[in-house]
Parts: C-alpha cells; sequence; structure tokens
C-alpha cells in the first residue's frame, strides 16, 4: 500500500506565476501540482494537490490527514504567521508534517519572521523556490523511514 501525502496551498498561491516573479518565480500553481506528483510517482507516494483561500478549507483537508494517516506538505501562505487554529490542526497528525515557503520568510519583513506552523512541523524548507515542495516530498520519506 502506498503511503499518502497532502500537498497544500493557503491563500493566494493560486495567482503563482501571475504576479510579484521577482519573489515567488516565473511557475504556475499548476506547474508546483505537476512537479509534485510526479516526484511522488519517483518516490512511491500518493501525492493528492489542494489549493484555498479559506482557513477552515485548509483545517478541514488537515483534518482529513489524521483520520487518513496522509502525511501533511503544506505552504499555507500568510496564515503561516497568524493561524493558531492551523496549528492546533497540524499538531496532532502523527504523520509527517514538512512546511514549504517559496520566499525565504526570515529575509523578507519581520512580520513574516514568526511561523505558528514551524512551531509544530517536523521540517521546514525555506526560501527554495518551488523546488522547495520537491525537496519536501523527499523530507517526508526520509522522516517516515527515520
Ligand atoms: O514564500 C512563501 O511561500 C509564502 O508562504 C507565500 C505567502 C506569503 O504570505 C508568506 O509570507 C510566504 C503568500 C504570498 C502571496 O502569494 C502569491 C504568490 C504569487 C503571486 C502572488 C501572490
Amino acid at each position: 500500500m502506498s503511503r499518502s501525502v497532502l500537498v497544500l496551498n493557503g491563500p493566494n498561491l493560486n495567482l503563482l506565476g501571475r504576479r510579484d516573479p521577482e519573489v515567488y518565480g516565473n511557475a504556475t500553481l499548476d506547474d508546483v501540482e505537476a512537479m509534485c506528483v510526479a516526484e511522488g510517482e519517483r518516490l512511491g507516494l500518493q501525492v493528492d494537490c489542494r489549493q484555498s483561500n479559506h482557513e477552515g478549507q485548509l483545517i478541514d483537508w488537515i483534518h482529513e490527514a489524521f483520520e487518513s494517516g496522509a502525511a501533511v506538505v503544506g505552504n499555507f501562505g500568510a496564515y503561516t504567521h497568524t493561524s493558531i487554529a492551523i496549528m492546533d490542526a497540524l499538531v496532532v497528525l502523527t504523520a509527517p508534517v514538512v512546511e514549504v515557503h517559496i520566499s525565504d520568510i526570515h529575509a523578507r519583513e519581520e512580520f513574516r519572521h514568526l511561523s505558528y506552523v514551524g512551531k509544530v512541523a517536523d521540517a521546514a524548507v525555506i526560501g527554495k523556490g518551488v523546488d522547495g515542495y520537491v525537496e519536501a516530498l523527499r523530507q517526508v520519506v526520509a522522516l517516515w523511514e527515520s
């Protein structure tokens, strides 16, 4: 039975590749999701990619991962810096949780330095562009094997 990973993207990330290319690059969310599915096939993971601009929807999907035992690779966008609710949903997961940020949040405005997600994630890939999602999937495998 293959292991499953939910790749969750939060608010505004549906606009990837269409705004602020100097910060986030030119790849679209479709490109990122295709990269994740392809890497999942290489790694033997069932990868399911979803994006929402709504905090409650993201939390419902995290609960789905809790019920199914799926790992979570998550870029929760600006909710990273504000959402205790997403942190509380993630903390109960037993499968790996890996945080992703395309940009280096620690090199940007001070309000982006705090990550509630980072307080409960098992690993983080930050500032590596969209390749960070692929690295995060590899980290999931490493965490599952550790
Ligand atoms: O660097 C990241 O991946 C971020 O999680 C992106 C979030 C931002 O709020 C975080 O601080 C860092 C979302 C930024 C807006 O997303 C857009 C992406 C492309 C084009 C327009 C917006």
